[in-house]
């Protein structure tokens, strides 16, 4: 492998600062970013990168779009946060526009994904004791192999990755796993009539973008309304346009019982989260037993309005399916002997490196850092492609070309 990376002092001083003062709870690449625009990031060196990873799916709309960073400096000097004590004027509007938006009949504002995906647990948990009949404390979630849904100590109970879990038990009980794609395995687990809800991602993300069958989630709902089970749909990263369509379910048309939003409901400007659900689950919970510090704050509702407005008003789930399509056909127009495969719906997509070098896959990164874009693997021989979705025709054939001369770091 001949991939050879350049740090500056600058850059170098930056690192050495978070090395000695910061948690080692991620292996970053080597590069210190001070300046985000649209499809670009700016390291401290004036060196530009195309973003390819989009902060995880939460920058959809592009960095600091003008219109989220108007909305968010104009409410920052107005009022940012009354908690949940008193009312706001925001609040209100904020629900009757996402609620309409996505057609549900309420929301319960929250701030990070996880602590979504906590609070639907927590949803589905009541409606099966307190609507479906589920005897105390006999709840069970049905999951997936291979998830991942944040990484609190009751969620990554659930998770199949040694090392999100390891050394972090006990474990909380009342989750089972089963293989993703797998409609005959999910009926079986549903003849337990303690099963309160199955959650699961349209696509897994960090899996490595695993794709289901077509029919997948037309079958999830069928199956959930013939066994009266919780339809959750963790669409924190594969909603919001990114996969071509304004949710992932929508490419079936099929209707979650519970909606889970987080990442690019505030375009990356600070974390906003949001689970969707109709009134027969939502007012299971009353007054004073269940909330948050920020949830629903006025500087996140005005950010959150703001995201999601931009995503309708410029189209970007037809872009999402068009830049998309563009980018997996010239990924594999490259005809790379490395690459196995471009797999991914809209834009959110994965390659799949074939080489002999574990570390392969970083060292690929690590060139592609070099000649102008940022991308990160996951679980080793998987690289993500997920890049804004305001990127353009030309953007996409820039990107593939440094993709394909990157490549040649294997040679
Ligand atoms: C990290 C992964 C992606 C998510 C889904 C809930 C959450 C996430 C489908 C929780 C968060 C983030 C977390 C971040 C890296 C990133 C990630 F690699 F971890 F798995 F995107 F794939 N549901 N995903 O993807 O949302 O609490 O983080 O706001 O923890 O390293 P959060």
């Amino acid at each position: 492998m001949t991939s050879t990376i350049t740090i500056s002092p600058d850059t170098q001083y930056y690192l050495d600062l978070e090395e000695r003062y910061g948690a080692h709870n991620y292996h970053p690449l080597p590069v210190v970013l001070n300046k985000g625009e649209g499809v670009f990031l700016y390291d401290v060196d004036g060196n530009r990168y195309y973003d390819f990873l989009s902060g995880y799916s939460a920058v959809n709309q592009g960095h600091c779009h003008p219109k989220i960073v108007a909305a968010l400096t104009e409410q920052a000097q107005k009022l940012t946060l009354t908690s949940r004590a008193f009312h706001s004027n925001l609040l209100g509007e904020y629900e009757k526009y996402i609620t309409a938006y996505f057609g549900y009949d309420k929301v319960l504002p929250m701030n990070t994904g996880v602590e979504a995906v906590e609070t639907a647990l927590k949803l589905s948990r009541k409606w099966g004791y307190e609507v479906k009949g589920i005897p105390e404390d006999k709840a069970k979630v049905i999951v997936c192999e291979g998830n991942f849904h944040g990484r609190t100590s009751a969620v990554i109970s659930f998770s199949s990755d040694p090392l999100a879990k390891r050394n972090f038990g006990p474990y909380m009980p009342g989750y089972e796993a089963i293989p993703f794609n797998d409609l005959a395995t999910l009926e079986k687990a549903f003849q337990d009539t303690n099963v309160a809800a199955f959650l699961f991602e349209p696509i897994q993300g960090e899996a490595g973008v695993v794709v289901p069958d077509d029919g997948y989630y037309k079958g999830i709902r069928s199956l959930c309304t013939e066994y009266n089970v919780l339809m959750v749909a963790d669409e924190i990263q594969t909603g919001l346009a990114r996969t071509g369509k304004m949710l992932a379910c929508d490419h079936e048309n099929v209707r979650p019982d519970i909606l889970l939003l987080g990442k690019a409901l505030s375009g990356g400007m600070l974390p906003v989260s949001a689970v969707l659900c109709d009134d027969e689950i939502m007012m299971t919970i009353k007054p004073g037993e269940h909330g948050s510090t920020y949830g629903g704050n006025p500087l996140a509702c005005a950010v959150a309005m703001a995201a999601l407005r931009v995503l309708k008003e410029e189209q970007m789930e037809t872009n999402a399916a068009a830049m998309g399509e563009l980018l997996r056909r010239e990924i594999q127009k490259l005809d790379s002997p490395f690459i196995v495969t471009a797999r991914g719906k809209g834009l959110l997509n994965a390659i799949v490196i074939k080489h002999p070098d574990p570390e392969a896959a970083w060292d690929l990164c690590l060139a592609l850092k070099e000649n102008g874009l940022l991308a990160k693997p996951t679980h080793g021989d998987k690289i993500r492609f997920a890049p804004p979705l305001v990127i353009t025709k030309e953007q996409v054939l820039a990107s593939v070309a440094i993709i394909g001369k990157s490549l040649q770091v294997f040679l």
